[in-house]
């Protein structure tokens, strides 16, 4: 500070009024105050300002959290108490001094904020009407900075672009506004568009800011349809040291719903300077006829005094006493066009741009009193204060206390993913060998049992067959061909059945038919895989009858015994020799032998030496064909039921590894957000304890006694402690000189 030229010159010449506008106050101990002023800034900076990037960090991270619902609540809040932090961290580091201006439309804001910052502003702040704050400052370059609720900025070189964008973000937001309307809810800026624009920081060369930190903030018009947000925009200046102008045009002096706005901004600001908009060009009727000066351009001052006495509130007339409220008459058009050419000031300086710079006199002599540098430190202290307590009551939020539970649920299911995955692997690698002997032996033990049966049920058939042969002409191969060998496929099938049927039962039982040792029967459990259902599956697919050998007998005609006629015996013919005569060659036995000619040379011997021959055969098959099915068709089962398996891990495998990348990336970010609100935390603690102790050296010990207005009481407090943390800095006593100004403001009100 001091946000205006200390030397704001007072026309010479000046009527005597506007002087009894001036505040003793304009003369302090300026070089004190402003040490007192600097020290302050810079440790409210270093305690404040370390919150900064634990807050963005957290808000970042709570910003990729995928689901809306849990932790992400407290995001909008979050970008908000960023925003706050910022802004206040801002204003005290730059000292800024800020001066809000409200009033209706049109009433001549932008025309003052030309007059005070001597630079033509209008062009900026005449953006299109959008419910935000325009914030202007100085700086050598023009530049623009767009504040969004989600916490983005955006900077802009050129007005053109700005203007563009105000207007699109305008439509866009009068879009959802009424989509939100038609819901029949209530429009919030922060969940319903955060991408809406909430701060826009213009800085531009401006003669008369530049010499101060002021900041001239141009306030939204309270206009029916985007009121919404009216409260959170001056939220931030609430009971601070701010001062608040509100420019009205001496016509809607008198109109009470123009003053329905100014009764808020007496609750919210310390001090409060009425503009009363006088146009000095105005002319009116005489009596003769002719058309001269208006009473408004010749005694603005005299409408200003009827409005005291007849149309002012009460809540206002009480300001007046105590102080607070002062009204001037300006004529804005004159003072801005003045204050933009730089004219030197002339004697009979019009009376619209004396009160200009009564009004200037004033505001210059407020945001460099002692009681404006109390309410400064005190609204800072209070400000931190409540934003860390609303920080904190953020941080035990239930949706932020409950990310730990969430944490450890979902810690827990990828412990149980791992635990899976290692089931996995467990069965992967097994190689199942030795988990079906038992079930072979089984087999074979059944199937031997059921051969047993056959055997007896086949002697009866095999000797019917025979019968029937001795009948017939037919053929030692057709006893083979056509009676006894479809007798051994049908036997051999009923075999494979029974065995592939105990196979079917045995399949389906919890572990298939195998016995798995301990580990794998807890793989098994820990994926909920049931072997049984695998080995039914497989069951479908086996025909434990395909791939059984061909059934062939092995009988031979050389295994028939065949009796000597007399000339064989003559002829000393030998057995073999019969054979062959009798049955053809024993590789193809097929010459046919009569019915008569099979009693004979056979006979009774011949047909029990067959009967025997065949049965011994079948009984050799049969045992073969258990084989084969207890050993082949076991292993085709163990075969089938293994791939099955495989296939089943694979499909479990990537159906784990999606669920588990899921969780995964799920606890990523929620343990990002919990250890940006655990650091975050941290530095709140940190930024508590400093705040405090800043509270010690320059305010109040207990911080909510600083809600207490800034009194004598707190100046002193605050000129003792900075004689004490300062001395010997100034041989000025500043308790006195600050006693001083405040016996001296006592006086003065007590004797006008
Ligand atoms: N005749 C006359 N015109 C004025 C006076 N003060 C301001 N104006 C004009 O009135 C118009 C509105 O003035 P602004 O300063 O832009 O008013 P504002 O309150 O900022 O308007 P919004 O921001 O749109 O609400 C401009 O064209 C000004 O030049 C005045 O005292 N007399
Ligand atoms: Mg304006």
């Amino acid at each position: 500070m001091p946000p205006l030229p200390d030397n704001y010159a007072i026309p010479a010449g000046e009527p005597e009024a506007i002087e009894a506008h001036m505040s003793p106050k304009s003369v302090t101990p300026a070089i004190t105050m402003r040490t007192l002023l600097t020290q302050f800034c810079e440790e409210f900076d270093g305690a404040i300002r370390p919150l900064l990037s634990p807050l963005t960090r957290a808000a970042d991270s709570l910003n990729h959290v995928t689901d809306k619902a849990g932790v992400r609540t407290v995001l909008p809040g979050m970008l908000d108490l960023r925003h706050h932090l910022g802004t206040l961290a801002d204003k005290v580091a730059e000292q800024q001094a800020y001066v809000l201006i409200f009033g209706p439309l049109k009433s001549g804001k932008s025309t003052l904020m030309n007059a005070i910052s001597g630079a033509y502003v209008s062009e900026v702040t005449a953006l299109p009407a959008y419910p935000t704050m325009v914030f202007v400052r100085h700086d050598e370059e023009r530049s623009f900075t767009v504040t969004r609720y989600n916490g983005e900025t955006q900077d802009f070189k050129d007005m053109d672009s700005m203007r563009t964008l105000m207007e699109w973000a305008h439509n866009e937001l009068a879009e959802r506004l009424r989509e939100v309307e038609q819901r029949g809810e209530e429009f919030e800026p922060q969940t319903h568009i955060p991408q809406a624009i909430r701060r826009v920081d213009v800085r531009l060369p401006a003669n008369h800011l530049a010499e101060s930190s002021a900041v001239l903030v141009d306030t939204p018009g309270l206009y029916s349809r985007m009121k919404f947000g009216y409260d959170r925009l001056t939220r931030e200046f609430r009971n601070t040291a701010a001062s608040a102008i509100f420019v009205v045009k001496t016509d809607n002096l008198f109109l009470e719903q123009v003053f329905e706005e100014f009764e808020d901004l007496l609750e919210l600001f310390s001090r409060v300077f009425l503009v009363v908009n006088v146009d000095s060009t105005k002319r009116d009727l005489f009596p003769d006829g002719e058309l001269g000066p208006s009473l408004e351009s010749q005694h603005p001052d005299r409408i200003v005094a009827a409005y005291q006495n007849l149309a002012m509130t009460n809540s206002m007339r009480k300001a007046v006493d105590e102080g607070r409220l002062k009204i001037y008459p300006v004529d804005l058009l004159q003072a801005a066009s003045m204050r933009l050419r730089g004219a030197e000031l002339e004697d009979d300086v019009p009376v619209g741009v004396a009160g200009f710079h009564a009004f200037m006199g004033d505001l210059s002599a407020y945001l460099n009193s002692a009681e404006y540098l109390v309410a400064f430190l005190s609204d800072s202290l209070r400000q931190a204060w409540s934003l860390l307590e609303e920080l904190k009551a953020l941080e035990a939020d239930p949706a932020v206390v409950k990310l730990g539970e969430q944490i450890d649920v979902l810690k827990q299911r990828k412990h149980g993913f791992d635990a899976r995955e290692r089931a996995i692997a467990t069965l992967a690698r097994t190689t199942w060998d030795g988990f079906f002997t038992k079930l072979g032996e089984d087999l074979a033990s059944i199937g031997g049992g059921r051969i047993e049966k056959l055997r007896e049920q086949t002697a009866d058939q095999i000797a019917a067959g025979i019968d029937h042969w001795f009948e017939a002409d037919g053929s030692f191969a057709s006893l083979l061909d056509d009676e006894l060998e479809p007798l051994l496929g049908g036997t051999r099938d009923d075999l494979a059945r029974t065995v592939g049927g105990v196979l079917s039962t045995v399949a389906s039982t919890e572990f298939a038919g195998g016995h798995p040792t301990a580990e794998v029967k807890q793989a098994l459990q820990q994926l909920g895989l049931s072997l049984g259902n695998l080995g039914a599956r497989c069951m479908r697919t086996l025909d434990s009858v395909e791939g059984l050998a061909e059934a062939r007998l092995k009988v031979s005609t050389a295994m028939v015994p065949v009796k000597r006629g007399f000339i064989d015996f003559l002829l000393l013919r030998r057995h073999h020799t019969l054979q062959k005569r009798l049955f053809g060659p024993s590789e193809a036995p097929v010459k046919p032998v009569s019915r008569h000619a099979k009693t004979r040379r056979l006979g009774d011997s011949g047909r029990a030496a067959l009967q025997h021959a065949l049965e011994v055969d079948f009984s050799d098959y049969l045992n073969g064909a258990l084989d084969h099915v207890s050993g082949n068709v076991l292993a085709h089962y163990v075969e089938v039921l293994r791939k099955t398996l495989r296939g089943e891990l694979k499909r479990l495998k990537h159906e784990l590894a999606a669920e588990k990348s899921g969780v995964e990336q799920r606890l990523g970010e929620l343990t990002k957000v919990s250890a940006a609100l655990e650091s975050l935390s941290i530095q709140t603690e940190a930024t508590t304890a400093s705040v405090a102790a800043l509270s010690t050296r320059y305010g109040e010990t207990d911080p909510l006694a600083l809600d207490e207005p800034a009194d004598a009481g707190l100046a002193e407090a605050a000129g003792a402690e900075l004689e004490q943390q300062l001395a010997p800095v100034e041989d000025v006593d500043v308790s006195e000189r600050l006693e001083a100004d405040q016996t001296a403001e006592t006086e003065r009100s007590s004797t006008s």
